[in-house]
């Protein structure tokens, strides 16, 4: 059964966009996953077609209605059967590999794009919505953040990435960042090449590789190293573990 994205916008031109390209696209043409849009605006039940009014208790900024929303995803949920559904939003928990895997596993998403300042508590509450966030900034929209979430997961469909970029995706899923990448020419503007990648020992390049990973993740993402030396069960495996203070 085809992945289905059932997206709940304001703005349905902004979908597929960037995904209908490359790798993703050509997945979309191939049927591995389909898109639809749910234009909000079109729940509206009134004459001047609103979507969205002022908070209660004051503020600045518009909410989007209860109703209206629960009425579009309500039409998504008839799309496909049994997705869960997301609301992407600054207040949601952090989007990760796990998640990513999780929803990618599955028949599929519904998901819910906000405008203004959010989206009326109550219809988070009463339709189980998981909110989720791409990371610490705001955008102006939920959007380009489903477009990310999107990404993510249909790189993972069966038939839309090769066997090479499957096997990447594995080793990275080790919570470790990559290794840094070198290719031709081996000296470039003064600049070689690590001495080891053109040795042709596999076991030393696949060493080599694995201590710049830990490299890179201990100076760069700390929160990152800290659960990766936690987790590992290994004995010393909390060797190089960030002092505590
Ligand atoms: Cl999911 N939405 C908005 N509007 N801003 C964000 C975000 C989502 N994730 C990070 N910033």
């Amino acid at each position: 059964m085809t992945w289905r994205a059932s997206v709940v916008t304001l703005f349905p031109e902004m979908f597929p966009g960037p995904l209908g390209q490359s790798l993703a696209g050509k997945g979309l043409r191939d049927g591995r996953w389909a898109i639809d849009t749910l234009d909000i605006r079109g729940f509206a039940t009134d004459r001047h077609r609103t979507v969205d009014d002022t908070p209660f208790g004051g503020g600045a900024g518009m909410v989007m209605r209860p109703d209206v929303v629960d009425a579009a995803l309500a039409a998504a949920d008839a799309a496909g059967p049994d997705r869960p559904a997301v609301y992407l939003t600054p207040r949601g928990r952090p989007l990760d590999q796990a998640l990513v895997r999780d929803l990618a596993a599955g028949p599929g998403v519904v998901l819910l794009c906000g405008r203004y300042e959010g989206v009326d508590q109550r219809v988070i509450e009463a339709r189980g919505l998981m909110e989720v966030s791409i990371g610490d900034y705001v955008l102006s929209g939920g959007e380009p953040a489903a477009l990310v979430l999107l990404d993510a997961c249909i790189r993972l469909l069966p038939g839309v990435m090769g066997a090479a970029e499957s096997a990447a995706e594995e080793s990275h899923a080790n919570g470790l960042l990559e290794y840094p990448h070198y290719t031709r020419p081996a000296d470039w503007q003064g600049r070689a090449v690590p001495p080891v990648l053109l040795s042709g020992h596999h076991a030393e390049v696949a060493k080599w590789r694995q201590t710049e990973a830990e490299r890179a993740t201990r100076e760069r993402r700390p929160d990152l190293w800290a659960k990766h030396v936690t987790h590992d069960a290994a004995p010393g495996a909390m060797d190089g573990r960030p002092a505590a203070d």
